[in-house]
């Protein structure tokens, strides 16, 4: 099983490249927003509460995002290796993972850091806002706070996984194409070592 980490900020192409990657690897592909998002289209009550956070830039609390990778984790046991986008983004997330893919026997193989400036994630998420229909896309206050938050929660979450030898860095600007390219240069390297 071979486990990796989308690692970046909100708009740093954590989902469009999730796509790319899991048609190639042949991944699971395990998304907190898309998870939350299909919540909220249910109208469950975890959805509605997340929606009320979601709307305010700011983070789901970590309890909830953790009880949603365990099951997901649970519900796939029979992959290749499971794609993380956007999780985990605390700490605590880092750390809960950690123990999940250990009582499966597995580990995170490898954590793609994907860098793209202030600049280009604002400009991103309102064009992305024009069409997605996602409220969180629309109001360019909220996206601040969105970045503000992964300055102050989740970048040092990056750090946590250094520290492990597992973090590399990717400039996530350029054309989706080349970006995808690095990254499978990345994944091939660290399979081929195992
Ligand atoms: P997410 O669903 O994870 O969304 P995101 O980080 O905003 O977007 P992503 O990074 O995947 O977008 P992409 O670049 O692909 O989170 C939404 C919210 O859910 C969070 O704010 C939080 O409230 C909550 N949440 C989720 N997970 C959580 C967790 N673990 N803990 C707590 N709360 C959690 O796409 C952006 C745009 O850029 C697209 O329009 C795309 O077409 C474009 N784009 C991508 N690559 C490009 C490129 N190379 N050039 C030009 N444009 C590009």
């Amino acid at each position: 099983m071979f486990n990796i980490i989308l690692f970046g900020p909100p708009g740093s192409g954590k989902g469009t490249q999730s796509e790319k990657l899991i048609a190639q690897y042949n991944l699971k592909h395990l998304s907190t927003g898309d998870i939350l998002r299909s919540e909220i289209a249910a109208s469950t009550p975890l959805g509605l509460e997340a929606k009320k956070i979601m709307d305010l830039g700011q983070l789901v609390p970590d309890e909830v995002v953790i009880g949603m990778i365990s099951s997901a984790i649970e519900a796939n046991p029979l992959v290749n290796g499971f794609l993380f986008d956007g999780f985990p983004r605390t700490t605590a997330q880092a750390e809960a993972l950690d123990k999940l893919l250990k009582l499966k026997g597995t580990e995170i193989g490898v954590v793609l850091a994907l860098e793209v400036s202030e600049e280009e994630l604002l400009k991103r998420l309102l064009n992305r806002g024009l069409t997605s229909g996602r409220s969180d896309d629309t109001n360019e206050f909220i996206i601040k706070n969105r970045i503000v938050e992964y300055k102050n929660k989740t970048s040092i979450v990056a750090d946590y996984y250094k520290a492990f030898d597992k973090v590399v860095n990717i400039k996530g600007e350029g054309s989706l194409d080349e970006i995808f390219t690095e990254l499978c240069k990345e994944i091939d390297k660290r399979t081929a070592e195992q």
